[in-house]
């Protein structure tokens, strides 16, 4: 039931609401909702329909009673305890889908406890969806967490129509099959009316993954199941579109906020207290294995080896927002990272002019805007990312036509932000051929390039996005349209 007792015409399922408990120092615990561009987007959809957000609120134990947010967001936790967390959050989800989805780039751990639990909390979230969802609803199911909601949610509920989205990519089947229990995630996903991936490649390794490890047959981008096979008897067949409908961000909201005369002034303020050098690098992610964080240090290593760049001329920042801390994997990148930073440090700075900040801190958003303002080169350097937004978050708040950006062509953004200064990060010397070009490119090389790059992501925000998402999943081959 939605907090108001009844079901509603939209659903959205994702691993995490999107809100957080804060505790005031009396002791009082208020929600509070974490801002983001999947929050935006779905504002943007829910606005005017009857909508429900299900999913898990962050802390272990029980769940709290559905609510509603300050800006009208319905909310329907979903509980999750400390095991499942472990098991099914940071085991399956984190530690062996992660991997297998990003090309292998560390291995994969295996573990059938694992597994069992991801089931028993799909299938959780599957009852959740049903209970809130009136006949006939929109159900919009998000990411690799929830993969096998699309099926067990239409045997609970037929009459749905029910779309699933990846933020991730998703892998060739040649690595996709390392997975035992492949399978049984590709029937999950078949559940669904319309799949939407980042890339076409994505859908197209998706499609290939059914064609091969299933026997389903396909015609362009929809997949004909026939509902069964060896080791599944008795489910009924399906046709099932799996396309590309790349994510965005809020433009509008973003360069706003980048407008303000208060980020504007904090930008100004960080270049002065880098010491106003000439170039401030910078990077913004996550600290995962993903981001190229490595591959970047060692780039700017060499430069400063070189001679190319150094302080007090130029120095890099790199912001690495701490990440999935209890994974073994994220705990050696940290070590070897700040390792990295450290030698760098030790080999390059001078006394007052470091050669690199390294901030392993997470920071607001306006305080993100101005960073990305203060920022002469931005280096997104993923070995793999499904889309990444900070790439198109940097052109957006660039309202001045400054800056430019470094972009890995193994990113879901590259594929779009075709002016950015392309890059393969496993090539160090190009990569540092590349940094170099765009240092030196004339300014205004460079503000045509960053023209273009803002074009595309003002006119394919993330508003636009859902739009076309649920246009998609309207015209499903399977289900005919309401209207
Ligand atoms: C997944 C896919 C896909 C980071 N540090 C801070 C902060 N951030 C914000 C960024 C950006 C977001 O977090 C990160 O998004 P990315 O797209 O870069 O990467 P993932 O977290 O890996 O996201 C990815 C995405 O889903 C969406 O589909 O693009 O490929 O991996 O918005 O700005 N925000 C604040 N402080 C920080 O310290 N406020």
């Amino acid at each position: 039931m939605s907090p108001s007792g009844r079901t509603v015409d939209f659903v959205v399922a994702a691993n995490r609401l999107p809100v957080d408990r804060v505790v005031h120092p009396d002791g009082s615990t208020e929600w509070r909702t974490s801002p983001g561009g999947l929050v935006t987007a779905m504002e943007s959809v829910m606005t005017g329909r009857d909508g429900v957000w299900v999913g898990w609120a962050g802390e272990p134990g029980e769940a709290p009673e559905p609510f509603e947010t300050e800006t009208g967001l319905q909310l329907h936790p979903v509980p999750l305890d400390a095991n499942e967390i472990r098991d099914y959050y940071e085991g399956f989800s984190n530690d062996t889908l992660w991997p297998i989805y990003h090309d292998v780039i560390v291995e994969p751990t295996f573990h059938r406890r694992w597994w069992a639990t991801y089931r028993t909390v799909n299938e959780r979230f599957a009852h959740a969806v049903a209970d809130v969802a009136a006949e006939g609803a929109t159900v919009w199911v998000h990411d690799y967490q929830l993969q096998l909601v699309p099926a067990l949610l239409r045997d609970l509920r037929p009459d749905l129509r029910i779309g699933w989205f990846n933020h991730i990519p998703f892998p060739p089947v040649e690595l996709f099959a390392q997975l035992p229990w492949r399978k049984h995630v590709l029937r999950g996903l078949l559940g669904a009316d319309f799949l939407g991936f980042q890339r076409t490649t994505d859908a197209g390794n998706f499609v290939r993954a059914c064609r091969q490890l299933l026997g389903a047959t396909s015609k362009g981008d929809v997949v004909a199941w026939e509902g069964t096979d060896d080791d599944h008897p008795g489910a009924s067949p399906r046709l099932v579109r799996a396309a590309a409908v790349p994510i965005s961000i809020d433009f509008a909201g973003l360069e706003a906020l980048a407008r303000t005369p208060e980020v504007r002034a904090r930008a100004k303020e960080i270049r002065a207290s880098l010491g106003d050098p000439d170039v401030v690098l910078l990077g913004v992610d996550r600290l995962d294995y993903t981001k190229g964080i490595r591959h970047r240090l060692r780039a700017i290593s060499e430069l400063l080896e070189d001679g190319d760049i150094g302080p007090p001329e130029a120095t890099f920042v790199q912001v690495a927002t701490p990440s999935r801390e209890r994974v073994a994997a994220y705990r050696q990148l940290r070590a070897q990272i700040e390792g990295m930073v450290g030698r760098i440090n030790g080999d390059f700075s001078h006394i007052g002019d470091a050669a690199v900040h390294y901030l392993h801190q997470s920071y607001p958003r306006d305080e993100m805007a101005a960073m990305f303002q203060a920022a002469d080169i931005m280096l997104v350097t993923p070995l793999r990312d499904g889309m990444n937004l900070v790439a198109k978050e940097y052109v957006t708040c660039r309202h001045d036509l400054g800056g430019a950006l470094v972009l890995s062509e193994f990113t879901g953004a590259a594929q779009e932000l075709r002016q950015a200064y392309s890059c393969n990060p496993h090539d160090i010397i190009g990569l540092k051929q590349t940094i170099l070009r765009a240092i030196r490119d004339s300014p205004s090389e460079r503000r045509r390039r960053m023209r273009a790059l803002r074009r595309r992501v003002r006119t394919n925000d993330v508003q636009t996005w859902a739009q076309r998402y649920l246009r998609a999943l309207e015209f499903a081959p399977d289900k005919p349209p309401r209207r």
